[in-house]
């Protein structure tokens, strides 16, 4: 493994400096790195490796975006050291001035961004930021209406391997047997007549469309339900401008991770109507969390302030402009595509079909050609999680690294070949030097 660091190489420190000058400020990444260097150099290789790997390919995961270099100065700032309970202005322990402000300027870009009402952006991650919704307006028993997980839903939507498919009761929809996408309606409101949830979810980690979140809202009025869009995948798009916003159709909560196409650190946000702040801000904490991880919310502040400016919507609308690119392309060459295409950023390849082989050997093939995806289980799979019958692809990350729809061709035509020859080592050593040398020239944003 490399332990080159360009980084270091770039810079030098006196040591023991007191100043707080900006060059000192400066220099104290580089600090950094020298002492994990020091002290802990196998961790410290598997950093640097780590960095190579994301230099050398590509992340075509959906879930996944390349970071500001500004998040990742927050990450690793003295906002780490920091304990901050409660919410700006009501703190369980003292020295909050920066906290606070960190936190304010959060809310108030989130609410900006998204047009909402109330904004709690102390969500860890994806999965306790659904929860706090759940367990701050659901008793133990309660029905929710959602997406199926084979056909695009999530496992924190109560699949029943999740502690939240036990206490809640969940029934499921699904899209079409046409294979379009399309959500039957009515066929969702007769599912909703029927067992009269208490809530209606809309939400997914792998449907490549966008939503009628107005239909859903309908419905949801009609039998007085709450109604919650788990946008996590398309938040940055929605942000962007780039697809509908459940907010503007009525929605009582959004739930959002901040890592995916928002761009930003690890973390979750609440978004919902004023009515139900309080109940959602006491469902984080202290309902469900301890300390905020304010290191992150300093990323997020970042991150929503970038997204704020006018060429996030740039961003959100080619990100789509690639993934459709891919997704013809793809087809193009023969591949089998969940509802022929996509609408937004990501698309499942149906990989049993075309090419012969299951998701797991799909993904290997291509982790070896230094294009990144993850397996994927397709509508009602008659495979298991672990061998399923796909592949899911997304931009937001190559978009991001600048790549356009000129390179989601030339990686179609990659994975393509890559699928068809994937017992030839010849072959892939082959596709992996071409992969190699398109992304070796579009640098990884902070890693330049
Ligand atoms: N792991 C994320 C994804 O890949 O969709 C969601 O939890």
């Amino acid at each position: 493994m490399s332990t080159t660091d360009p980084a270091l190489e770039a810079s030098t420190s006196p040591a023991g400096s007191s100043s707080t000058s900006p060059s000192h400020t400066d220099r104290l990444a580089a600090d950094h790195r020298r002492a994990l260097r020091a002290n802990d150099p196998e961790v410290y290789a598997a950093i640097v490796g780590e960095e190579e790997r994301e230099r050398r390919g590509i992340e075509l995961i959906p879930s996944e975006n390349y970071t500001y270099p500004e998040v990742f100065a927050c990450n690793g700032s003295v906002m780490t050291n920091k304990y901050a309970e409660g919410y700006p202005g009501r703190r369980y322990y003292g020295g909050q001035e920066f906290t606070d402000a960190i936190e304010r300027l959060a809310i108030a870009r989130a609410k900006e961004l998204f047009g909402a009402e109330h904004a709690n952006v102390q969500p860890l991650s994806g999965s306790p930021m659904n929860q706090a919704v759940y367990m701050g307006f659901l008793e133990p028993g309660d029905k929710v209406l959602a997406m199926d997980l084979s056909h695009g839903g999530h496992l924190t939507h109560g699949a029943p391997v999740s502690h939240m498919g036990k206490i809640y009761e969940f029934a499921r929809y699904k899209t079409k047997p046409d294979g379009s996408g399309d959500i039957d309606f009515d066929l969702l409101r007769a599912q909703a007549l029927e067992h009269r949830p208490k809530m209606v979810l809309v939400g997914h980690s792998s449907y490549p469309r966008d939503y009628d979140y107005g239909a859903f809202q309908r419905i949801a009025d009609e039998i007085g339900a709450l109604t919650m869009a788990d946008v996590s995948h398309i938040g940055g798009l929605i942000a962007g401008k780039a697809l509908a916003n459940p907010i503007d159709a009525g929605f009582d909560f959004v739930t959002t991770t901040t890592h995916k196409s928002l761009r930003g650190p690890r973390g979750g946000m609440i978004l919902c109507k004023k009515e139900h702040a309080k109940t959602v801000d006491k469902a984080v904490f202290p309902g469900l969390q301890g300390g905020p991880h304010m290191n992150a919310i300093a990323g997020i502040a970042v991150t929503l302030g970038k997204a704020l400016q006018p060429e996030f919507r740039e961003y959100a609308r080619a990100t789509i402009a690639n993934a459709k690119a891919l997704a013809e392309a793809l087809v193009e060459k023969g591949a089998k595509l969940v509802t022929g295409g996509t609408e937004n950023h990501l698309m499942v390849v149906v990989t049993t079909d075309t090419y012969g082989i299951d998701g797991r050997v799909a993904e290997e093939t291509l982790d070896e050609v230094s294009i990144t995806v993850n397996k994927q289980i397709v509508p009602d799979d008659p495979n298991p999680p672990l061998r399923p019958s796909g592949i899911r692809l997304g931009t937001p990350a190559a978009t991001t690294r600048g790549f356009g729809e000129e390179q989601m061709r030339q990686l179609a035509g990659w994975i393509d070949a890559a699928l068809r020859h994937h017992d030839d080592e010849g072959k892939l050593a082959e596709i992996r030097g071409e992969v190699e040398a398109l992304c070796l020239a579009y640098p990884v944003p902070g890693l330049s």
